[in-house]
């Protein structure tokens, strides 16, 4: 079909904790690659849109309480609704920035207290991303970039339980950038590792799953 003979886009994922500067990040990288020509869309989960990602942000901003477990399956949940359109727009040559993926999901439920491979059994078949973008700094130093919010998850001492547990999931799809340096230098790293990897990916690099 047409669809298939195009290019490929990639699935490029930034993680990090609150205020590592990851939604920034991604929209600069947003306009870096459309301005270079290639079709790009910026996505985020939790996708607060949704009626799961409705109930999940009434959860973060303490307006439900729900139990561990129940709130890791939505948030897996809210990344399955959105997969076969994830697959199409990569398929048909669109690259897509997502603003976390299901690394934070483990992340997070594990420094909670919930085992690793429980956490990460419901993310097995979602699509594997190209290249995870791990913008690093330490949570006091994010912390002091104008404060946290005060959404559940937002403290120092349970943002570095997560970065613990980030740290236990890198493979070598990921890339970790420094994000204490200035914002033009990491966004100059991250424009490179990019562009390299949706030239990989429009030359044929197949899709992968999660988790092998
Ligand atoms: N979060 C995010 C999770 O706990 N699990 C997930 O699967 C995802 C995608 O939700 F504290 C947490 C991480 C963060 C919170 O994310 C909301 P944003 O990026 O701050 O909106
Ligand atoms: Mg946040």
């Amino acid at each position: 079909s047409e669809a298939s003979a195009k290019p490929r886009g990639a699935l490029i994922v930034v993680e990090g904790l609150d205020r590592s500067g990851k939604s920034t990040q991604c929209a600069k990288l947003r306009s870096f690659l459309e301005s270079s020509g290639h079709p790009t869309e910026l996505w985020r989960f939790p996708d607060r849109e949704t009626s799961v990602g409705q109930m999940i942000s009434a959860y973060l901003s303490n307006k439900s309480q729900l139990d561990d477990r129940t709130i890791h399956l939505l948030f897996s949940a809210n990344r399955w609704e959105k997969s076969s359109l994830m697959e199409e727009k990569l398929k048909t040559g669109t690259t897509l920035i997502v603003d976390r993926y299901s690394y934070s999901g483990v992340a997070f439920s594990s420094a909670k207290g919930l085992g690793i491979e429980w956490c990460k059994a419901p993310e097995v078949g979602l699509l594997a991303p190209d290249s995870v973008l791990y913008l690093d700094i330490s949570p006091e130093r994010a912390a002091e970039r104008g404060g946290y919010g005060d959404e559940r998850y937002e403290r120092v001492d349970f943002q570095r339980k997560v970065s613990e547990f980030y740290q236990t999931l890198r493979d070598s799809s990921w890339k970790i950038i420094d994000a204490g340096e200035t914002m033009e230098e990491v966004e100059k790293k991250i424009q490179q590792v990019v562009l390299d990897k949706v030239k990989e990916c429009a030359q044929g690099k197949s899709l992968s799953l999660l988790w092998s």
